[in-house]
């Protein structure tokens, strides 16, 4: 257990450190409000989903890789899993679901079939947490996506099933936001790519083109909902083109007023996602991250503090753009504890933006703006010995959380009680 007078003196201690190069811890922990971290549901689940569409559901580009027992099998296991979650997590948060997961009960709804009424309970479950919710459309792990091109298809049926997909998601998201009294971002990734090199890639985008703005065609007011669309390089079976690149969705979002997804493990290993933001945002108000780790290709590794992660904290803590900039995760890992997995990426991407507050920016500016590069360096080296983890500490006492290592006994004792007796 906790100790808590020890918990408050490292924190005096580390407060008094950071003011002395200007920076304000108080304030800091109050910032980390505008934080707000948009939960994946699929971490409790590997992505799979509670629709009763039988089998043949597969392809995608995406992968799960494990085994480790105690996944979640139903919305009840995996609202009771979100609920653990949240209790071990400091801060703010929203839900992020993907349309797989209505409450379909022992219906088979296919997915140009779905209706606000197989997400009303998760509106309802939402307002019960006091969360806001995210969507996403589901278009991959499904026969009509078995080709590898859904809203790219050449085959107007295929096509046209996505089309009908998507347009009913934009309308449950602008539901989901009204009720909720936030906007939910919905969030349009789709896995159309080809295996083999194309010679006819501008034929395939012509297409994408023209299904988005069939999907586009209603407008919902910002307050209810925000379209976003994530780009990808590559993924598992379509190595050699994705449709909905990077360019093509940055022009399409800049060109319709649409938000771009940055998924950090869907660029070229060396760039840097966060190095990305600040350009984005001289053309667009907003912008949605996927926050994950990748490891040699788009792995979605459970996120760990890394300089990656920092990088892209940092640069919008130094940018200003908490209130430009939604933040998701994702990431699934099959291989441990899921609920585990999940509070530590959680966790780790807090503990970014957390270090990155704790920055003495201005200083740093000061310094860069006169040429001080060498002071910049050696201020940049001093602040990554800095006592940040006993602000992280004090940070997750005051929103009354496990401090610690404290959550480890937590989750371990919750996989004794509920995931270990799950079949
Ligand atoms: C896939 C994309 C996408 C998915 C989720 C499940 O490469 O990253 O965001 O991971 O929609
Ligand atoms: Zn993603």
């Amino acid at each position: 257990m906790i100790n808590q007078r020890l918990i408050e003196k490292a924190y005096d201690i580390a407060k008094e450190q950071y003011a002395a190069i200007g920076v304000d811890t108080d304030a800091v922990l109050t910032r980390m409000n505008d934080v707000v971290i948009s939960l994946h549901c699929w971490q409790t689940d590997d992505v799979g989903g509670f629709e009763n569409l039988g089998s043949g559901l597969s392809g995608g580009g995406i992968q799960a890789t494990g085994d480790y027992p105690g996944k979640a099998n139903s919305i009840a296991e995996m609202r009771q899993d979100l609920a653990k979650v949240l209790s071990l997590l400091p801060g703010r948060h929203r839900l992020n679901l993907h349309a797989i997961y209505g409450d379909f009960k022992s219906e088979a709804i296919d997915r140009d079939q779905i209706e606000i009424r197989h997400f009303q309970s998760w509106i309802d479950w939402c307002r019960q947490q006091g969360i806001g919710m995210d969507f996403n459309p589901t278009c991959f792990s499904h026969p009509m996506a078995s080709s590898g091109l859904t809203l790219s298809s050449r085959d107007d049926k295929v096509r046209m099933f996505w089309v009908e997909h998507v347009r009913r998601c934009r309308a449950i998201s602008a539901e989901i936001g009204k009720q909720l009294g936030t906007p939910c971002v919905n969030n349009i990734w789709i896995p159309d790519g080809t295996k083999d090199i194309p010679v006819d890639r501008n034929g395939l985008r012509t297409i994408l083109k023209k299904s988005l703005d069939q999907v586009m065609e209603i407008d919902y007011p910002k307050e209810y909902m925000k379209d976003s669309l994530e780009s990808k390089l590559f993924g598992i079976g379509m190595e050699s083109m994705t449709v909905g690149s990077h360019e093509f969705y940055l022009g399409y979002a800049l060109t319709r007023n649409k938000m771009i997804c940055l998924d950090n493990g869907h660029f070229h290993p060396t760039e840097q996602v966060g190095d990305k933001i600040s350009s984005c945002l001289q053309f667009a108000d907003e912008l949605l991250l996927h926050v994950t780790r990748n490891i040699r290709w788009d792995s979605d590794h459970v996120v760990t503090l890394n300089d990656e992660i920092q990088l892209l904290a940092s640069e919008i803590i130094r940018g200003n753009y908490l209130k430009n900039v939604s933040i998701g995760l994702d990431f699934f890992d099959a291989s441990i504890n899921r609920i585990g997995a999940y509070v530590v990426g959680t966790r780790s991407t807090k503990k970014a933006f957390l270090i990155a507050m704790l920055e003495p920016v201005g200083l740093l500016r000061k310094y860069e703006e006169a040429g001080q590069n060498f002071e910049r360096i050696a201020l940049l080296e001093e602040m990554k010995t800095k006592p940040f983890g006993a602000v992280w500490d004090y940070y997750c006492l005051q929103q009354e959380v496990p401090v610690g290592i404290d959550f480890i006994n937590e989750v371990q004792q919750y996989e004794k009680e509920v995931l270990a007796k799950r079949g």
